[in-house]
């Protein structure tokens, strides 16, 4: 299996006279509490960023933009529809929430975020993207539901997965891993149209939960990952929690493609999901800012822009095959 990183891979790790390690330099106080307990430390900085990212005032109004405007790349859905997989505690519903504050200014809590250990998301949630405005929808949904399993007999199960891939699934649709989503379930949708399908798979990882990750989970992204391509459906991937596992991305967002940690983190994160790190990128959800931040809002807004490519991908070929069908 081959990883990509890019520009980054003929890179030589050398430290540069102000790096600092960062034990050494005064941090942050929320950070040093939030960190007390963090496996890998700060390992060095590449040279130059492994991925280009501009880092102004600029570029998260053009993401913010661009969102905002986007039209999906097939007349048959007015709008692109993304469903966010991953184990409890990933950070999928504080995604959904943080891309909503990246577009309101301040920070929301729109999809609910939970702390326990079990899933608190156990229903279908549709969050439309709000966009610059509320009367500016963006053209995007994100689909929130409870955590993947991982061979126990709790979480979403594969077939429950792949019916709202599908799009079998009714919007509010309580899962439980006892009952399996059926044909004969209330709301089932028996003949799902294109805008009730999903349009893209993002997988949703906690980097600092990478090595306690266990072989049932990965099996189950493995298997995921093969049902979801034969169903056409591009798969991309977010590594949340970056803060957790490098002080100095903590402390500066703009330094993630310049940490050597993010770099092996997103490596590994390949691996467990056994796919390209081409398709993965990282973000800092808001979870106890009560602020947006410029820096935060451009990884989070570009990672919707990642994820909208593959969106328009999955709808390009969809519209060839219907424009064959119909001929
Ligand atoms: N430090 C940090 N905490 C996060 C991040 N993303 C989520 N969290 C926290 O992780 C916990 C679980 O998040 P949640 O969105 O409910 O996960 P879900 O089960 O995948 O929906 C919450 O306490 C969040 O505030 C992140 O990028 N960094
Ligand atoms: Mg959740």
């Amino acid at each position: 299996m081959s990883f990509n990183f890019g520009a980054g891979s003929a890179q030589f790790y050398t430290l540069k006279g102000n790096d600092i390690p960062v034990s050494s330099k005064v941090p942050d106080e929320n950070v040093t509490t939030k960190l007390a307990g963090m496996s890998d430390l700060w390992q060095g900085k590449l040279e130059s960023p492994w991925r280009e990212m501009l880092w102004t005032e600029e570029r998260r109004g053009t993401l913010r933009d661009s969102i905002s405007s986007y039209k999906p790349a097939c007349e048959a859905t007015s709008e692109a529809r993304v469903l966010l997989l991953g184990p409890v505690g990933a950070g999928k519903s504080s995604f959904i929430s943080s891309v909503q504050s990246a577009f309101k200014g301040r920070v929301t809590n729109r999809a609910m975020v939970g702390s326990s250990s079990t899933s608190f998301t156990k229903k279908l949630q549709l969050y439309n993207i709000n966009g610059q405005s509320p009367e500016q929808p963006a053209a995007l949904v994100l689909c929130d539901v409870m955590g993947l399993g991982d061979g126990e007999p709790t979480g979403l199960t594969l077939h429950d997965a792949l019916a709202i891939i599908r799009g079998h699934a009714p919007e509010g649709h309580k899962f439980s891993a006892k009952r399996t989503l059926r044909s004969d379930t209330v709301g089932y949708v028996k003949r799902p149209s294109l805008k009730d399908k999903i349009h893209c798979v993002v997988f949703v990882v906690d980097a600092s939960k990478l090595s306690s990750y266990t072989k049932g989970l990965a099996t189950t992204f493995q298997q995921l990952r093969k049902h979801v391509s034969d169903l056409g459906v591009h798969q991309v991937a977010l590594l949340t929690h970056v803060d957790e596992v490098c002080q100095e991305t903590a402390r500066d967002i703009t330094q993630v493609y310049q940490s050597r940690t993010i770099q092996k983190a997103m490596t590994k994160a390949g691996a467990l999901l056994g796919m390209s790190t081409s398709y993965i990128v990282p973000v800092k959800n808001y979870s106890s800012e009560l602020d947006v931040d410029e820096n935060k809002d451009i990884l989070l807004l570009s990672a919707v822009d990642h994820i909208l490519q593959y969106v328009d991908l999955y709808l390009q070929d969809t519209a060839i095959t219907e424009s064959k069908i119909s001929l």
